[in-house]
């Protein structure tokens, strides 16, 4: 983008001295890495909601482990190949500013190159609009610029800073079914209760409704999730076992998180006709605290 960019709209650079935005509005701010068009922080009054870990990295090819990095075009393991990246390539490619506006909004988009295309054989065209006011919205686009159908997955990753995770809890989940994919999971527990974090929790929910609540009474916090074209929703605290085998964290930063992702994966993955599209919206509402 060769415009100048609004005065609201900064460019700067993250810790690894990689290229970020910066969108400011009242006091708030939201930052971007173009690496992954990962949102990397959301400071409310200087608070950040979302969740970083203790040792992050920020460097090139690679998301930092916290903000919302983007899954596509597959969610996990790649279901054939292990060797390719999991959750996709999109979080470790570098995006191109396409738009900026006073709003603030910035939009940045990735296309289909060789290398993704040795990877995933389809043409597409993603843009990620984040948009802060009172609340933050990201908007996830996908677009088939290819002359064949395809079937994709997809998901905002956001990590949630809560505090104590054993004060936490997820409130509109009740009623959706769900599969669990921990390795120990809690077991007995009841679905019909907001869900609570007892053990290693890795829980997919389909057919999930468009509000979703997380509490957080230590921070005196209480997030609302507002999506539309999200059809799936992933809950996740890899608790102290699975943490010692992550990247990027200290032994107990299974404690201070979780995650709840806002998706459209397995069964409810997404299916482009060529010249189709689809967008997944997420807006976010954090209480005082
Ligand atoms: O969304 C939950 C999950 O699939 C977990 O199983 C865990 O792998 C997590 O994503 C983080 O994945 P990452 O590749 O970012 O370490």
């Amino acid at each position: 983008m060769s415009e100048r960019l609004p005065s609201n709209v900064k460019q700067d650079r993250d810790p690894g001295g990689r290229s970020l935005l910066r969108l400011e509005h009242d006091g708030d701010a939201v930052e971007v890495a173009t690496v992954g068009a990962q949102v990397l922080r959301w400071l409310r009054q200087g608070t950040d909601v979302l969740w970083t870990a203790s040792q992050p990295k920020y460097a090139d090819g690679q998301p930092v482990r916290g903000g919302v990095p983007l899954v596509f075009p597959w969610f996990g393991d790649h279901p054939a190949d292990a060797k390719l990246p999991a959750h996709g390539f999109a979080r470790n490619r570098t995006w191109q500013l396409v738009h900026a506006n006073e709003t603030p909004e910035v939009v940045l988009q990735l296309g289909d190159d060789d290398a993704t295309r040795a990877m995933w054989p389809h043409a597409f065209r993603l843009r990620l609009s984040v948009v802060l006011g009172s609340r933050l919205r990201l908007g996830l686009s996908i677009e088939n610029t290819g002359t064949a159908p395809f079937r994709c997955e997809q998901a905002l990753h956001t990590y949630f800073g809560v505090g104590d995770i054993a004060t936490a809890s997820v409130h509109g989940l009740e009623a959706s079914p769900h599969t669990e994919h921990a390795a120990a999971p809690e077991t007995g527990w009841d679905p019909r209760q907001p869900l609570r974090f007892r053990a290693e929790t890795d829980r997919i929910f389909q057919r999930v409704p468009e509000r979703l609540e997380l509490r957080a009474p230590l921070l005196s916090r209480t997030v609302v999730l507002q999506t539309t074209g999200a059809a799936s929703a992933i809950v996740w605290n890899p608790w102290p076992a699975k943490t010692a085998k992550l990247s990027q964290m200290a032994a107990d930063d299974w404690q201070r998180f979780c995650c709840i992702e806002s998706a459209n994966v397995r069964e409810a993955a997404i299916e482009l006709a060529p010249g189709a599209s689809h967008t997944l919206t997420l807006r976010l509402e954090c209480s005082a605290g």
